[in-house]
This record gives C-alpha cells, sequence and structure tokens, in this order.
C-alpha cells in the first residue's frame, strides 16, 4: 500500500470505527499534503459507503451509525473552509433541506459545501424540514434555487408535495428546484416535478450552475 492510501484509509477506517478524534486527527494531517475535494472523495464518502454496507449486513446498528456520522462530520468540518473559498461573485441564492421525516443530513450537508464553493449564497435548513418551512422560506428568501434531498424510500415523495405546494402558492416559477439523494434518480426526479437531480455533490454544484445560465429549461 502507498503511503497515500494508507492515509486516505486510515480517515475511512477512524470513520467506521466511530473515533472522531483520529478522523479529525488524521484529516488534519491529511490536508498538508492533499486537496480537500480529494480526502473528501478518496476517505470520507467512501467510510460513510462502508458504514451502509455494515449495517446492511448486520454488523453495525443504529447508535453505531450516529457515532461514525459523528467522526464523518467533525472531519467534514475540518474540510469545509478549503471546499467553500471562493473568490467568484455570488452565483445565486440557494435554499437546501432534507425532507420531513428523515434525518439524513450528511449529504445534503456536503452539497450546501460544494454550492459554496462554486459561489452560492446557501441557506441550509437542516433535516427533516416539513413542507409549509419550505414554501415559507422560498416566499421569505426568494431564492433561485431550492434543493431537496432525501434518502429514504419512505420520505422521497415529500419532494412532490413541496413541489405542489409551491405551485398551489404561486411560487413555482419563481424558483427551480433540484432534488438528490442516495435513493433518488432522474426517473423520480421528473417525476415529482423536479427541474433537476444530482447522484453527488460535486454534479449538485453543477447542475446548479446549469439551471440558472439556461432558466428555460
Ligand atoms: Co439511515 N438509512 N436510517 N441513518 N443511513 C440509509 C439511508 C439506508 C440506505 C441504510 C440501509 O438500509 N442500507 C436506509 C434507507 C433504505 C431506504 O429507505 N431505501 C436507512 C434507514 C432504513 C434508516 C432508518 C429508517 C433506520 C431505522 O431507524 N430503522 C433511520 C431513519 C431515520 C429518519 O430519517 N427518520 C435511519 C437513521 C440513520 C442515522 C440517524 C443513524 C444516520 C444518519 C445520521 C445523519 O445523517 N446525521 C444514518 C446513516 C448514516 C445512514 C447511511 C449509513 C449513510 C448515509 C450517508 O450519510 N451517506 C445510509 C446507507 C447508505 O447510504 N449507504 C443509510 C453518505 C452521504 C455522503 O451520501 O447522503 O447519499 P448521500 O449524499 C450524496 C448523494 O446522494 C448526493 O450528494 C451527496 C454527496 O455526494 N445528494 C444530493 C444528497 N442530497 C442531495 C441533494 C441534491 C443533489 C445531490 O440536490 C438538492
Amino acid at each position: 500500500m502507498t503511503i497515500e492510501h494508507d492515509e486516505f484509509e486510515g480517515i475511512r477506517l477512524s470513520i467506521v470505527n466511530m473515533d472522531d478524534k483520529k478522523s479529525v486527527e488524521l484529516t488534519r494531517q491529511a490536508m498538508k499534503t492533499h486537496a480537500a475535494g480529494e480526502i473528501l472523495n478518496k476517505a470520507l464518502i467512501p467510510a460513510m459507503e462502508a458504514v451502509g454496507d455494515d449495517y446492511e449486513q448486520g454488523r453495525k446498528f443504529i447508535p453505531e451509525m450516529l457515532l461514525a456520522a459523528e467522526a464523518m462530520n467533525a472531519a467534514l468540518a475540518l474540510l469545509k473552509p478549503e471546499l467553500t473559498r471562493s473568490d467568484v461573485k455570488k452565483a445565486g441564492r440557494v435554499v437546501m433541506g432534507t425532507v420531513e421525516g428523515d434525518v439524513h443530513d450528511i449529504g445534503q450537508r456536503m452539497v450546501c459545501i460544494m454550492l459554496e464553493g462554486a459561489g452560492f449564497e446557501v441557506h441550509s435548513l437542516g433535516a427533516d424540514v416539513p413542507t409549509l418551512e419550505f414554501v415559507k422560506a422560498v416566499k421569505d428568501m426568494s431564492p433561485d434555487i431550492l434543493g431537496m434531498s432525501a434518502l429514504l424510500t419512505t420520505t422521497a415523495p415529500r419532494m412532490k408535495g413541496v413541489i405542489e405546494s409551491l405551485r398551489k402558492e404561486g411560487l413555482r416559477d419563481r424558483v427551480k428546484v433540484m432534488v438528490g439523494g442516495a435513493i433518488l434518480n432522474q426517473k423520480l426526479a421528473d417525476e415529482y416535478g423536479a427541474d433537476g437531480y444530482a447522484p453527488d455533490a460535486a454534479s449538485a454544484a453543477r447542475l446548479a450552475k446549469t439551471l440558472l445560465d439556461n432558466p428555460g429549461a
């Protein structure tokens, strides 16, 4: 194994082993020689995939998933300043949240960070966001884009509810709607009436730019 692989593997293992002190220490070390984006893609995201596999195989349970998520978030907080450093003028305003009934917020945080890095002003409503709160945020903050995340089969259809509520309130034409999350795909996004779907945080930032560059799309 090369030294580089050792470093990423160490961070990955510290998250899988739910050790937030270690994940912070190793991430800090890795940042001396690697870009934040590389650490995110080669260590943090694979770590959460491994945690998901462990859960599916019955090797981890909910409390352990939570602790792993904390170790991941602690490392992510270190990467954030570098990922969001952007000298470009604001590309647009985004309101983001995970839909009601769904507490998964790690992916959504990553998307927020990548959007900030791409020059967007981002307001995160957090996780478990009721439909009416999304609608109110669109009314009050006039974002260019509303982003919604969902990781559960049971909660993803709430995106459709939010989009319908925006329509009822006469707000749908004022905002582009972008959706994502592990169980989403283009077909579901179309079915829910979203303007765009992105499979990961980097493509979410690209999609946001495309949506604003092609307002008629
Ligand atoms: Co939960 N969980 N979980 N969980 N959890 C999943 C999602 C699951 C796939 C695990 C499994 O069974 N294999 C499964 C869902 C199955 C399904 O519905 N099809 C599941 C389940 C069932 C549950 C509970 C119901 C378990 C229970 O209680 N019995 C429960 C639900 C609680 C609730 O929400 N009401 C639950 C709870 C939890 C924890 C609280 C313990 C914890 C979340 C902690 C937190 O987020 N603060 C947790 C975790 C950690 C996971 C896994 C292991 C990891 C999720 C994650 O953070 N991934 C997950 C298994 C897995 O995904 N393999 C699982 C890393 C993250 C970077 O990826 O969020 O996909 P992701 O985001 C990506 C892209 O999807 C995209 O960009 C991100 C970065 O590239 N993206 C967007 C995300 N949002 C986007 C928005 C966009 C564009 C792109 O535009 C707006």
